[in-house]
C-alpha cells in the first residue's frame, strides 16, 4: 500500500522551500553561460529512441539533489513496486492498478487474487490481434458479405481519448483503405456527422465502454444500432457489425453483442490508462497486430527504464520532479505540452485527461484537505500553430510556466524542407524562452526569458516510440501523485455533475413541476422548457 506521508513534513520539502528563495533569482541565461558542460550533465539519451534534455530548467545541482531526496523520503520507488506487484493502491475503489501488465511480454505469473494477470492479458490480446487481422485482411465480412472500410469507435473519456490520439499519431503506419472514426459526445451532432460519412454496408461499430452504462456511449450505441438496422433492413446485421470492448459482459449481451464479439478487460485497468487493453482495438485495426505489439513493447521498455534507472537518468522521475519544483516551489499554475508534430495533434488533449483526472485532487490519502498545490492545469497545441496564437503569452505574459517541447528528428512524410523549417522553429522557441532579449529599443520588445522548457526529441514517431512516450507521461503522473500524497487512480470529481444531470433530464423532457434547484438553474430550466414546448 502507498504510504501516507505529508510531503511538506519531509526534510527535503523544507530544504526546498528555503532553497527556492534563492533559486527564484536564478536566470537561465546565467546558468547556461556559467557552465558550458550543462547539457552533458542534464540530458538522458535512450539509444535510437529519444533524447530528453532538461538543461533549460531553472535548477542547480543542489535543486536536483534535494528533489531526489524528496523522492527518496516519499518512497516513490517503493510506491512503484506496490503498483507493479498489483497491490490495491487505488484504495478508494479497492482496486489494483496494473495497466503495466497489459504491455508486459514476460511470462512469469503475476498473481492477483490467485489469477495470473499477465496470462489473462495475453490471452485477450491474442483474441484482439486475431480479430484485427481478420478485419484488415477482409476475412471478417459484413452482413452483406463486404469488406469493412469504416470503423466507428463509440466511447468517451478513457474509452476515446487514448485510441483517438494514437490512431491520429500513427496514421502513417495505418491501412488507408480503412477509415477510423470516433464518436464520443452525447451532443447528437457528433454521431449525426459521422453517419453522413460512412457506408452502412461496410461499417464496423466498436462500442468501447468499461462499464457499458455510460450515458453518452449508450445513447450513441443505441442510436447507431437503430440506424444500421434501418439502413440494412435486417435486425440480424447487429451480429456482424457490432463488437464491444467492455468488462461488463452481461450488459454487452443485453445490448445484443455475443460473447465472442466482446473483447474484455478488467477492473485493474483504469479508463485513462486503458489504451493498452482491448480499448486499443481501433488502433490495432488501423496499424495491424505487429505494429500494435511494438507499441506495447515501447511502453514496457519505459516501465523497465523507470524501475531501474537512477534518478538523474530516469526520465519520468525527472519530469515529475521538475513539475513539482515549478508547481510547489516556484508557483506555476499550469504546464504546457507542445508537440512539433501534426500527427500528435490530440496528444495534449489525451494527456489533459491522464494528468488532470489523476492529480486534480484536494484531499490527501488520509482524507484531509491538502495545504499545498497538487496537479496543475495541463494544456497544449501543436507547434508551429501555437506560435501564431498563444506563444505571445508564453514569451511576454506575467506568468512563468514549464513547457514540454516534443519533436522527431525524422519526419513521417517526404517533405524534408518542411521538416527543417519545423525543427528550426522548435529549437528557436526553447532558446528564445530561456534567453529572452534583455535589451531592446522599447520596453515592448523586451523578453525577460528565464522560461523553462524540457526537450523530448524522438528519433521518429513510430508505434514503439509512441508507446514509450505515453508511458513516460504515465509514470510521471504516478510519481507526482505519490509525492503529493493523493490517490491518482480514482475520479470521484466526475460523479456529482452526472448525478445532477440524471435528476434534470426528466424535468427537461417532462411537463411536471420542477424539483428544488438554485434560482439560476431553475430559471434556465424553465427558459429551455418554455422554448421547446411545441
Ligand atoms: C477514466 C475515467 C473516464 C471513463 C469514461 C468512460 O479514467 O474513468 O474517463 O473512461 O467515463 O467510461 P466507460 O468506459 O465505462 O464508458
Amino acid at each position: 500500500m502507498l504510504k501516507k506521508i505529508n510531503p511538506t513534513q519531509t526534510d527535503a520539502w523544507k530544504a526546498l522551500e528555503i532553497h527556492s528563495q534563492n533559486a527564484k533569482h536564478l536566470h537561465l541565461r546565467d546558468l547556461l553561460q556559467a557552465d558550458p558542460q550543462r547539457f552533458d550533465k542534464m540530458h538522458v539519451h535512450l539509444e535510437s529512441l529519444l533524447l530528453f534534455d532538461y538543461t533549460k530548467h531553472r535548477v542547480t545541482e543542489e535543486t536536483l539533489s534535494l528533489l531526489e531526496q524528496l523522492f527518496t523520503e516519499m518512497d516513490v520507488r517503493g510506491a512503484l513496486q506496490s503498483q507493479l506487484r498489483g497491490e490495491r493502491i487505488n484504495e478508494t475503489e479497492n482496486r489494483a492498478v496494473l495497466h503495466t501488465a497489459l504491455r508486459d511480454p514476460r511470462t512469469e505469473p503475476l498473481l492477483l487474487d490467485g489469477e495470473d494477470v499477465r496470462a489473462l492479458a495475453k490471452s485477450e490480446l491474442k483474441k484482439m490481434l486475431r480479430f484485427a487481422e481478420a478485419v484488415r485482411s477482409g476475412r471478417k465480412r459484413s452482413h452483406t458479405g463486404m469488406r469493412f472500410t469504416h470503423i466507428v469507435n463509440i466511447g468517451i473519456g478513457g474509452s476515446d481519448l487514448g485510441p483517438r490520439m494514437a490512431v491520429e499519431a500513427l496514421k502513417p503506419f495505418s491501412d488507408r483503405a480503412l477509415t477510423v472514426h470516433f464518436v464520443a459526445n452525447v451532443d447528437g451532432s457528433d454521431l449525426h456527422e459521422c453517419l453522413q460519412k460512412i457506408d452502412p454496408e461496410t461499417t464496423l461499430f466498436i462500442i468501447a465502454s468499461k462499464t457499458f452504462t455510460t450515458q453518452e456511449t449508450m445513447a450513441n450505441a443505441e442510436a447507431a444500432k437503430s440506424w444500421l438496422i434501418q439502413q440494412l433492413g435486417d435486425a440480424q446485421c447487429v451480429e456482424k457489425h457490432f463488437v464491444a470492448l467492455s468488462t461488463n459482459h452481461e450488459k454487452v449481451a443485453t445490448f445484443g453483442i455475443s460473447k465472442k464479439n466482446n473483447f474484455g478487460f478488467w477492473d485493474w485497468v483504469g479508463g485513462r490508462y486503458s489504451v493498452w487493453s482491448s480499448i486499443g482495438l481501433p488502433l490495432c485495426i488501423a496499424i495491424g497486430s505487429k505494429a500494435f505489439e511494438s507499441f506495447l513493447l515501447g511502453a514496457h521498455n519505459i516501465d523497465l527504464h523507470t524501475e531501474n534507472q537512477p534518478f538523474r537518468q530516469n526520465i519520468p522521475m525527472l519530469m515529475a520532479a521538475l513539475g513539482i519544483w515549478y508547481r510547489n516551489f516556484l508557483g506555476a499554475t499550469s504546464h504546457v505540452v507542445l508537440p512539433y508534430d501534426q500527427y500528435l495533434h490530440r496528444f495534449a488533449a489525451f494527456l489533459q485527461q491522464a494528468d488532470m483526472e489523476s492529480n486534480g485532487k484536494f484531499v490527501d490519502r488520509s482524507g484531509n484537505a491538502v495545504d499545498y498545490p497538487t496537479g496543475p492545469i495541463l494544456w497544449g497545441e501543436p507547434g508551429t500553430n501555437g506560435q501564431h496564437a498563444f506563444y505571445q503569452w508564453l514569451h511576454q505574459g506575467t506568468e512563468c510556466l514549464p513547457a514540454d517541447f516534443i519533436a522527431s528528428v525524422h519526419p513521417q512524410h517526404p517533405l524534408h524542407a518542411h521538416h527543417a523549417k519545423l525543427l528550426s522553429n522548435f529549437l528557436a522557441q526553447t532558446k528564445a524562452l530561456a534567453l529572452g532579449r534583455p535589451a531592446a529599443d522599447t520596453a515592448f520588445k523586451v523578453f525577460e526569458g528565464n522560461r523553462p522548457t524540457s526537450t523530448l526529441l524522438l528519433d521518429s514517431l513510430t508505434p514503439y516510440a509512441l508507446g514509450a512516450l505515453i508511458a513516460l507521461y504515465e509514470h510521471k503522473i504516478f510519481y507526482q501523485g505519490v509525492v503529493w500524497n493523493i490517490f491518482s487512480f480514482d475520479q470521484w470529481g466526475v460523479e456529482l455533475g452526472k448525478e445532477m444531470a440524471n435528476v434534470i433530464l426528466p424535468e427537461l423532457e417532462g411537463e411536471e413541476s420542477l424539483g428544488k434547484h438554485d434560482s439560476s438553474t431553475s430559471a434556465l430550466l424553465e427558459y429551455i422548457r418554455a422554448r421547446t414546448k411545441d
